[in-house]
């Protein structure tokens, strides 16, 4: 190992080992370790094909995957060989783990998720290929000044990226616009040829995914756009350079940036041109792949099963039929059963704003030739739905593909629906909901296509490399077949009331809480004491999370504790982390909050050993990977119904942290699966959240009940928290009084009695820890390796994969 680091050093790099910097040791090693992995990956990509064996293919939008030098190394077992070989150069492997910056192509839970089924796939052994978008910049750095958040490009690139290949001979061209000529052939036959305005490169690069034990290796492969050499040429030979490159910059912009819209949809041509772009590259990829490996079209949904993640690439389903019908001489009928049966759709959220619809004159001018063959596909389905019976003009418009109720639009959850065998939700009761709310009349005209798959998350990442002290306590416990199968970790029970082992469990977590103290000393200036109770709530900042919630409850315990400094409290350090969208204007108010309220409890000599708050900045994969290993309290207190599951409370829970939740998403199984007593449930319920907006949302019934509601609100309304700037947070306030659509006042006084709760359990130690390890030992279940069998048996046609 040492000489093959010295070698990628001197011969990749170029550098000297007296000369190399931190950065040069960092590429060489991850040179060194990526020719381990392409070992495999050969023999992956081999065995695949001569098995002949169906390919499952993950189209997303989004691969929020971070570091990957430590995830590298521990799937191929190359720790401690590698640790070795730089002590004996005299680096440090722990300092070199820093300087890779994260890959953060990704938004939050759909993008994370992407990248844990992508690992949970190479360790199944099943054939997968993820195919994305390789943006230049991810997700924008997040600063705070002054306690507001600001925005910064991101440049993960800029020192070139180690683990990827470069495919310049795989390049696909990409049309956009134009017109379609239709040619009668015959009486039967009209022929359709698209003929595009302008075209765009496609050019792949690969980054492999190893699995557990690097015993498979998959393939991801994120597409780049480059404009067509042609355009460059033409324009430069007429003398127009400047125009040339305009050109060229506009067409390229296609894969610069990563669309931050958690906040509002993207209603933005360039987001549209991102979808199709690499939708267009990928099918044309699947097909090639399958011409060269099986040769008949037919075969496709033998050999082929495409996950749509959210609707993004929904506009696939339109593209498979294109290329059946105009390029493959297929007949409509034939295509459409080939469609459904190749596509699934995974949907991750019901909130409305969220829904993706595109507006027709846009889609008819980018892709005329789709748009007729969307019209087509919604003409037949709401023909056989008439022919079931359904007449009704309310219905009907419900059912269709496009939505005429302002201006007329595509419906791109409808598309994919229509066009899949399948549909998933991504909790119990999330997948509930989308079929008795979001898509109730489609579920009636094609029963049985909705289904659950419950989410998951790689424990390679969030337990064995976020977390090696308690890894080793369960292998300790539950042997070492824990590391290959989550179930085992149910043995782990048996060790609750077990003195030793507690003791372990409590001085394995002390050690990561002192070291998120230091961070928190290094990055905001403020110490907080590893003996206090860590409670966190790391996610995107968003209404519906109720950040707000938490931190008015932090403004009562602060008034209670200034009331009775003497009292028995639980010493808490509040943890936040997370990004607003840039354009969201009330979440960034919420950030703003948050740092307001820290300020003024931080430096206040009363509450000094009783109460800490801190916001993290740019909260991303890496800051998550310190932050759950140390947290003690997981705060999961989302307006029941809208969470569509959650990952990061698996994430927290898995690592021992108890609960704090409403019943939404997949907090209710995690409370099934942990047990009553194991977790603080508290607040509405998804009917009672709906029939209190029934009732309305003006909550100045529910404050005049709670007197210690109306304080927090007299007081952050009053300016307490922004002397300078009183009407500061007079709009937040204002909607939790009025306009409660988050039911924020509805469920805080059960919030608060919850929080008591925790710290009643925390002052009985005893009691603590055995719910912590029931909570460990019962999260085998949220493996992302169940996940994908489940999606392998019922989703894709594939044969049970082993596990374990
Ligand atoms: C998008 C938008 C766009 C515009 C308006 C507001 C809004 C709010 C949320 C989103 C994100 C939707 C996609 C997403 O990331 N969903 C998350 O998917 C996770 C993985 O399934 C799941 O655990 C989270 O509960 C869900 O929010």
């Amino acid at each position: 190992m040492r000489a093959a680091i010295v070698a990628k050093l001197m011969y990749a790099v170029g550098k000297n080992p007296e000369v190399a910097s931190q950065r040069d040791w960092f590429i060489a090693t991850t040179l060194a370790v990526r020719d381990r992995i392409v070992d495999q990956w050969m023999a992956s990509t081999r065995a695949t094909y001569e098995s002949k064996r169906k390919r499952v293919y993950y189209l997303s939008l989004e691969f929020l995957i971070g570091r990957l030098l430590v995830d590298a190394l521990m799937e191929t077992g190359l720790t401690e060989p590698v640790r070795q070989a730089l002590d004996d150069l005299g680096v440090d492997l722990d300092q070199l783990r820093k300087i890779e910056p994260d890959a953060a192509l990704g938004n939050g839970g759909l993008g994370r998720l992407a990248a844990c089924f992508m690992e949970s796939m190479a360790t199944l052994q099943i054939a997968a290929h993820g195919y994305g978008i390789r943006y230049d910049h991810g997700l924008f750095r997040q600063v705070i000044k002054d306690g507001w958040q600001r925005e910064y490009p991101e440049n993960w690139l800029t020192f070139g990226n180690p683990w990827e290949f470069e495919r310049p001979e795989v390049d696909y061209s990409v049309g956009f616009g134009g017109t379609v000529e239709t040619v009668e052939v015959s009486e039967e036959i009209t022929r359709h040829y698209w003929r595009p305005e302008e075209t765009v490169d496609a050019i792949a690069f690969d980054t492999p995914v190893p699995g557990w034990r690097a015993r498979h290796v998959n393939t991801l492969r994120l597409w780049s756009a480059r404009a067509p050499d042609a355009l460059r040429l033409d324009a430069f030979n007429q003398g127009d350079h400047v125009g040339a490159l305009a050109a060229r910059v506009r067409l390229e912009a296609i894969s610069k940036v990563l669309y931050p819209s958690d906040a509002t949809p993207a209603g933005l041509e360039l987001r549209l041109r991102q979808e199709y772009f690499f939708v267009s590259a990928s099918m044309q990829d699947i097909i090639r792949r399958h011409k060269q490996h099986h040769g008949e079209l037919e075969l496709l949904p033998e050999k082929v099963a495409i996950q749509l993640n959210d609707t993004h690439p929904a506009i696939a389903i339109a593209e498979l039929m294109r290329v059946l019908i105009d390029l493959e001489d297929f007949g409509w009928d034939e295509a459409w059963e080939i469609t459904k049966a190749v596509f699934s759709y995974t949907n991750h959220t019901l909130l409305p704003e969220a829904l993706e619809s595109w507006p027709v004159p846009l889609m008819e001018r980018l892709l005329p030739r789709h748009m007729q063959i969307i019209y087509m596909i919604n003409a037949r389905h709401l023909d056989l739905v008439r022919s079931k019976g359904e007449h009704d003009g309310g219905v009907l418009s419900e059912l269709s593909l496009i939505d005429e109720s302002h201006g007329r639009r595509v419906r791109m959850g409808n598309l994919a629906f229509i066009g899949s065998h399948k549909i998933n939700g991504v909790s119990a009761l999330h997948s509930d909901l989308v079929q008795r709310t979001l898509f109730y009349q489609l579920n009636r005209f094609y029963p049985g296509r909705i289904v659950n798959k419950t989410n998951g998350i790689t424990f390679r990442r969030w337990l064995f490399e976020a977390n090696p002290g308690l890894t080793e306590l369960l292998v300790d416990c539950c042997g070492s077949r824990v590391m290959d199968d989550p179930a085992a970790l149910i043995d782990f029970e048996k060790y609750a009331g077990d003195a030793g082992v507690v003791d372990r469990f409590r001085a394995i977590r002390r050690a990561k809480k002192a070291e998120l103290a230091g961070l928190i000393r290094r990055r905001l200036d403020v110490s907080v004491s590893p003996d206090a109770l860590f409670d966190v709530q790391i996610k995107r900042i968003h209404e519906y999370k109720r950040q707000l919630l938490n931190i008015l409850e932090i403004v009562a315990l602060y008034d209670a504790i200034r009331a009775n400094p003497g009292g028995n409290w639980v010493p808490r350090v509040k943890i936040f982390a997370g990004k607003a969208a840039a354009s969201y204007h009330q979440a960034k108010l919420i950030i703003k909050l948050a740092n307001d309220v820290a300020r003024l409890v931080n430096r206040d000599p009363v509450v000094r050993r009783l109460l800490k708050v801190v916001f993290l900045p740019n909260y991303n994969v890496s800051l998550a990977e310190a932050i759950i290993p140390a947290a003690d309290l997981s705060e999961q207190i989302s307006t029941a119904g809208m969470e569509a599951s959650g990952t990061g409370n698996m994430k927290l829970a898995l690592n021992g942290a108890l609960t704090i939740g409403t019943l939404d998403g997949a907090n209710v199984e995690i409370k099934e699966h942990v047990g009553d007593d194991n977790i603080f449930i508290f607040g509405l319920t998804t009917e009672q959240v709906e029939e209190r907006r029934r009732k309305g949302i003006d909550m100045s019934d529910v404050i005049a009940a709670s007197p210690l509601l109306e304080e927090v609100l007299d007081a952050v309304g009053a300016g307490v928290y922004s002397p300078g700037e009183p009407g500061r947070f007079g709009d937040l306030v204002n909607s939790v009084r009025h306009h409660d659509y988050f039911m924020v006042a509805a469920d805080f006084d059960a919030y608060y009695a919850a929080q008591r709760a925790v710290d009643a359990r925390w002052q009985d130690t005893a009691a603590w820890w055995r719910s912590a390890i029931i909570n460990t030992a019962h999260m085998g279940f949220f493996s992302s390796d169940r996940a994908i069998a489940e999606y392998a048996t019922d989703i894709w046609g594939l044969p049970a994969p082993r596990m374990g």
